[in-house]
């Protein structure tokens, strides 16, 4: 299939960029938007006893911080930015998370 070994080394090498070992599968990830200082969706539903990826966007001219105490995390987003977030195996329950930098901004994750 492959004319050499060199080539075949340089294709698996451009799949290794291509595909990312981090990146979790698409049934895994999850988009969370900021949005007016809201988060969008307000409660999220995600599996529990998985590991999750959740994808922060910040449609917001001004830097956000994601951050949660039940999940242990913070994350800073700059305006109009992206950030991902690993989080779980979760315990089915309820995770809420706020803008730290606008802590009237609120949201939960529901792991069922
Ligand atoms: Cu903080």
């Amino acid at each position: 299939m492959f004319r050499s070994l060199k080539f075949a080394a340089l294709f698996l090498l451009a799949c290794l960029f291509a595909f990312p070992s981090v990146a979790l599968a698409a049934d895994r990830q999850f988009s969370l938007t900021l949005k007016g200082h809201q988060f969008l969706p307000k409660e999220l539903e995600v599996p529990a006893g998985k590991k999750l990826e959740l994808k922060l966007r910040n449609e917001d001219p001004t830097p956000a911080e994601f951050e949660s105490t039940s999940l242990h995390r913070e994350q800073v987003v700059v305006g109009g930015g992206t950030a991902s977030v690993f989080v779980g195996p979760l315990d089915p329950g309820r995770y809420t998370f706020f803008d730290d930098f606008h802590p009237a901004t609120r949201g939960a994750l529901l792991a069922k």
